[in-house]
């Protein structure tokens, strides 16, 4: 069943196409027929051909692909309460520091400078740090220039939708394939909480005027996408006491109107950043909140979990960002496209995702005949590719699966500060990995040392090597069968 194991690092660290595909040519899953079937049976092939490679709006593909934002876009049309501009737009970036603000020809270069590098890349993303469809010169612009140099790049935007629906004709001529927007509410007398004004039609409102105003734009903006065949992802920050529950109604307004993904994201609230939720105390849901409401939205629109909060500049596979390897000071005025290691990265993972794709069937069928009842909750140390490839002292995150008799479900991410320091490991850090990994019952990595391993078993928290390098989907069906009395594999050490 398992292929030869190529890790990620063979294919990303590679220095030349040639060697990339002299790994592509010797390794991964020779047979083109294993694993085809476990392709989501209700979407339609045309879906999953533009859903195939990218990581935002298929969590399979955010294994393996990896967007790009450049932040070329920095006006904004309204205000939420939860942005403070000086900061990177919190629909799509965690607030931090302010960007590096792109001119589209600024832009160019970077994307060419990350596409020669980063093997992974599939898609370029405008997320601001103000509103893409708003300040709309400088996205068509910027669009424009990369569509002529790398023409099978994915274009994508996230929008507040405002002015979307006047883009809606160009956004389709220039192929722009993916959109977001984020939908906070469907009720004006929710929505005043959350935008104290916008600016419309040369002129500002506020109150429920605004907010009504904002929401017709916003439900006719997705109908007309959904007329056209553009796959809209609907972002909603929850908001604990302000639209938590109005969740389910958006739901059910956005599902109606076409949108093919809903992703519901924590309100990133801090004092600090200064924004008005910030400062009024308003705070975020925890971990727990946030998965029960993205429990109960199941069987609408379906679900994004994997989502990362990037910022208005991220590079590189979600959960990590490479955008200060690429800062323009450190990319040459001039600097031609070479296609070559992104070409050669494709073909590699056609291979290793047909071998995924049949361990993950075999997982599947593995649960599906246990006789035993019963939840485990995983979490997995990884650096993409499917794999448990990442030592625990080294990551920075943890991938959440929940595994049941029904099947193994990816429920999201827990970030950590990392153990290891130069060799060492951090006390400190550990306590807050262990508090992240409240309701854990088994962590997966690659390595991991004595010390750490009995400090998580004193919280209850098993952990283990065993599996290190295996599938993901493998490790945890083993996992359940010897928890749940089948024994199909290794014990667990
Ligand atoms: Fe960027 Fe957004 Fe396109 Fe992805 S991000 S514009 S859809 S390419 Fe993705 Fe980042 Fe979440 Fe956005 S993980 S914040 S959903
Ligand atoms: Fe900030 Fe984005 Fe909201 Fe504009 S749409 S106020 S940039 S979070």
């Amino acid at each position: 069943m398992n292929a030869p194991i190529i890790s990620l690092e063979s294919l990303t660290n590679t220095t030349s196409s040639g060697q990339l595909l002299t790994t592509a040519k010797s390794g991964g899953c020779a047979s083109s027929s294993c694993g085809s079937s476990s392709r989501p049976a209700d979407m339609d092939s045309a879906t999953r051909e533009k859903i195939k490679d990218h990581p935002c709006f298929s969590e399979e593909a955010h294994h393996y692909f990896a967007r790009m934002h450049v932040a070329v876009a920095p006006a904004c049309n309204i205000q939420c309460n939860y942005c403070n501009r000086k900061y990177d737009c919190a629909n799509e970036s965690r607030p931090g520091v302010v960007s590096e603000k792109l001119t589209p020809d600024q832009a160019l270069r970077k994307v060419i400078a990350v596409a020669n590098e980063v093997p992974q890349l599939s898609v370029l993303g405008i997320a601001g740090p103000g509103d893409a469809c708003y300040d709309w010169n400088k996205t068509r612009a910027t669009f424009e220039r990369v569509a002529r140099e790398i023409p099978d790049i994915k274009l994508c935007i996230s929008t507040n939708g405002l002015a979307l629906p006047e883009h809606v004709d160009e956004l389709a001529e220039m192929n722009v394939s993916h959109v977001t927007i984020t939908i906070n509410m469907v009720d004006p007398a929710v929505g005043e909480k959350i935008y104290p004004w916008i600016f419309y039609g040369h002129r500002r409102y506020t109150g429920v005027d605004a907010a009504k105003i904002l929401h017709e734009q916003q439900m006719l903006g997705l109908e007309m996408l959904t007329e056209r065949g553009i796959l809209t992802k609907i972002n909603s920050v929850m908001i604990p006491g302000v639209n938590d529950q109005h969740l389910i109604e958006v739901n059910k307004w956005v599902t109606e109107r076409g949108a093919f993904l809903h992703n519901v994201m924590p309100l990133i609230s801090d004092s600090a950043h200064g924004t008005w939720f910030g400062l009024t105390g308003q705070r975020g849901p925890n971990a727990f909140e946030l998965k029960e409401l993205q429990d109960r939205l199941e069987g609408g629109a379906k679900l994004m979990r994997h989502c990362r909060q990037c910022r208005a500049d991220a590079v590189g596979l979600l959960g990590t960002d490479r955008g200060q390897e690429f800062t323009l000071d450190q990319i040459p005025l001039e600097i031609a496209y070479n296609g070559g290691k992104r070409h050669a990265y494709r073909e590699v993972v056609a291979r290793i995702r047909d071998d995924h794709v049949a361990a993950k069937n075999q997982a599947i069928t593995t649960l599906g005949s246990l006789s035993a009842r019963g939840t485990l909750q995983v979490a997995v140390a990884t650096k993409g590719g499917g794999r448990i490839n990442e030592h625990f002292g080294h990551a920075k995150e943890f991938q959440i699966y929940e595994a049941s008799q029904t099947g193994i479900k990816f429920v999201g991410h827990r970030k950590v500060e990392p153990y290891c320091h130069g060799g060492w490991g951090e006390d400190a850090n550990l306590v807050g990995i262990i508090a992240a990994l409240e309701g854990i019952d088994i962590v997966l990595c690659a390595r991991i040392g004595d010390c750490p391993k009995n400090k998580l078993m004193g919280s209850g928290i098993r952990a283990t090597e065993a599996f290190g390098y295996d599938y993901i989907e493998t490790a945890i069906s083993a996992l359940y069968a010897t928890e749940y009395g089948d024994d199909l594999s290794q014990a667990t050490a």
